[in-house]
């Protein structure tokens, strides 16, 4: 009989002819092309040259699709360019680094439990909507420093604040998100607490207080960066382990390997394909000429399979020693979430290797992103399964 048992745990690398024929892709977008940088070495170099290559373009210009249309409002420091980068950064730095406090960690497990709870007592879930998205917005109230009940809102929203199923930029929805925002901070103003707007709107950089707007944009930044990225890559972890189960019970057996297997899992998913940035002048990448003006792409998800530097990139190997991958950015704008992003893939998995002994597909839709000459798994739009309990 035939078998119609689901392959969901593979997301196969979708540049690796273009990577090894010229390093360079192409794709359009909105009428404004983007030459996607796809080698380790040509990405770092290209990362590392923030005067050439900048973030600090018109808001919206260098994520892939631009959201030039959708959004106003610069974020920072992720669309801010070295040297006021540096400032913005450091500011901010202190307070994403918290999910490493104990009490953070404490807080994350109980998230992370009745997430866990929830599945095994339901039928099946779809893992996307009611496992990591609850469980990313949850774990949010832990970065903000909000009540938690402020979560349900954010879960009413869906997966991604700027697209939704019908498009992949969609307006009306960004409004809601920025209305949000202009709300929670005039709250703050009006009753300071200890929650991430007040802390902001009571800071400084370079000896002056942060503006309203400065605020607001890096209140969405935390909001849209780490959100589907976080669902990707929950939800990505669930299918790899779905049918690699005795991956997941080597994590029980030693538990010393779980930061080297996420790293690993991360590297593979590759949760966010590209970044890109704008050219200041006429350049040069690969041997491949880039105009003034125009976008390149950080193909994170390209570099990460680069064979010059992962050997059987292909593979998923919890003994790879040495893992320089590009999962959180490279370089100035390295990732910012990637602290409680990391947290909450270790604390998952090490949970999940203790209570589930398995987990079966019953239904999948994958998540394809059309990228010109290129389609990439990213994720899931849906992934219903059945989480067994030990
Ligand atoms: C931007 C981006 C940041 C963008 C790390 O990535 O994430 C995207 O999902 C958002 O749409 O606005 O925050």
């Amino acid at each position: 009989m035939a078998s119609n048992k689901l392959n969901v745990s593979e997301f196969p690398d979708a540049f690796a002819d273009k990577r090894a024929e010229t390093g360079i892709g192409h794709m359009d977008d909105q009428n404004d092309p983007v030459d996607m940088v796809l080698r380790l070495k040509d990405l770092r170099k290209a990362a590392h040259n923030a005067a050439t290559f900048q973030s600090g373009a018109k808001p919206g210009r260098i994520v892939i699709p631009s959201e030039v249309a959708i959004r106003e409002t610069r974020q920072i420091p992720f669309e801010v360019d070295p040297p006021e980068h540096k400032g913005y950064r450091d500011l901010v730095d202190p307070w994403f680094k918290r999910p490493l406090e104990k009490n953070y960690r404490e807080r994350l497990q109980a998230i992370i439990d009745e997430t866990i709870d929830t599945a095994l007592a339901a039928d099946s879930v779809d893992v996307v909507s009611e496992f990591a998205l609850p469980l990313q917005s949850k774990a949010l109230t832990l970065l903000l420093n909000t009540p938690m009940d402020k979560a349900q809102t954010w879960i009413d929203w869906g997966t991604h604040v700027f697209r939704s199923e019908d498009s992949d930029l969609d307006g009306d929805k960004a409004s809601i998100l920025y209305d949000y925002i202009d709300e929670e901070i005039d709250k703050a103003i009006a009753s300071p607490g200890e929650d991430l707007y007040s802390v902001l709107l009571a800071s400084e950089v370079n000896g002056k207080r942060l503006t309203k707007e400065e605020v607001k944009g890096v209140m969405i930044l935390t909001f849209a960066g780490g959100r589907d990225t976080v669902i990707n890559a929950v939800t990505n972890t669930i299918a790899y382990f779905s049918e690699n189960i005795s991956d997941l019970k080597r994590i029980k057996d030693e538990p010393e390997i779980v930061n080297r297997a996420v790293e690993e899992l991360i590297r593979y998913f590759a949760p966010l394909t590209q970044m890109g940035r704008v050219a200041t002048e006429d350049a040069v990448v690969c041997e491949h000429a880039v105009k003034a003006d125009t976008r390149i792409s950080l193909c994170w998800a390209s570099a990460n399979r680069d064979e010059k530097t992962f050997a059987d990139a292909n593979k998923v190997d919890f003994d790879r020693k040495v893992n320089p991958h590009v999962s959180f950015g490279f370089s100035h704008h390295n990732c910012l979430g990637a602290t409680h992003a990391r947290q909450i893939l270790r604390q998952l998995v090490v949970s999940l290797a203790e209570r589930v002994e398995s987990f079966e597909a019953l239904q999948a839709d994958e998540n394809i992103e059309q990228l010109g000459e290129f389609s990439r798994k990213v994720g899931f739009n849906s992934l219903q399964m059945r989480f067994s309990a030990k």
